[in-house]
């Protein structure tokens, strides 16, 4: 397996309920590694250029406004195949589905509050690690 890298966020409602610290350590133990990271405060131009393939869905709007509420810290993980290990590390989008021990089973909220977001597919992850940590966060 290729090392690759990937875009992990801890979503607003994980920052607020002090969960920083727990999900980064169980993503650690998994053996992904910390290339890059950053607190951020995110604007609505951010989130829906960040969400675009989700424009014009019933659930976009309220996706923006969730994003934009509080800060959120920006990751980029690396690991041997970074992108397809992370997505089963993260779990189902809802909590309720997710499977047992994965992040969004252990901390998610809600089908919105779910705590992370985990890049879907290697051309997903080069576009949002460019996004937020620019082009040199994609070479080694
Ligand atoms: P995932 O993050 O699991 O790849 P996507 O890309 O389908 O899921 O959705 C992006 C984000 O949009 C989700 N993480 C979640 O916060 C929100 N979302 C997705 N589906 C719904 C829904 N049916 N209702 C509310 N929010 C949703």
């Amino acid at each position: 397996m290729a090392l690759e890298r990937t875009l992990f966020i801890v979503k607003p409602d994980a920052v607020q309920r002090n969960l920083i610290g727990r999900i980064l350590a169980h993503v650690e133990a998994q053996d992904f590694r910390v290339a890059e990271a950053r607190l951020a405060r995110l604007t609505r131009e951010e989130a829906q250029t960040f969400y675009a393939e989700h424009l014009g869905k019933p659930f976009f709007n309220d996706l923006v406004e969730y994003m934009t509420s509080g800060p959120v810290l920006l990751v980029c993980l690396e690991r041997e195949g970074a992108v397809a290990e992370l997505r089963q590390v993260v779990g189902a989008t809802d909590p309720a589905q997710a499977a047992p021990g994965t992040v969004r089973k252990l901390f998610g909220e809600s089908k919105q509050a779910n705590s992370v977001h985990a890049s879907d597919s290697p051309a997903s992850s080069e576009r949002e690690v460019r996004l937020f940590f620019g082009t040199a966060a994609l070479v080694r």
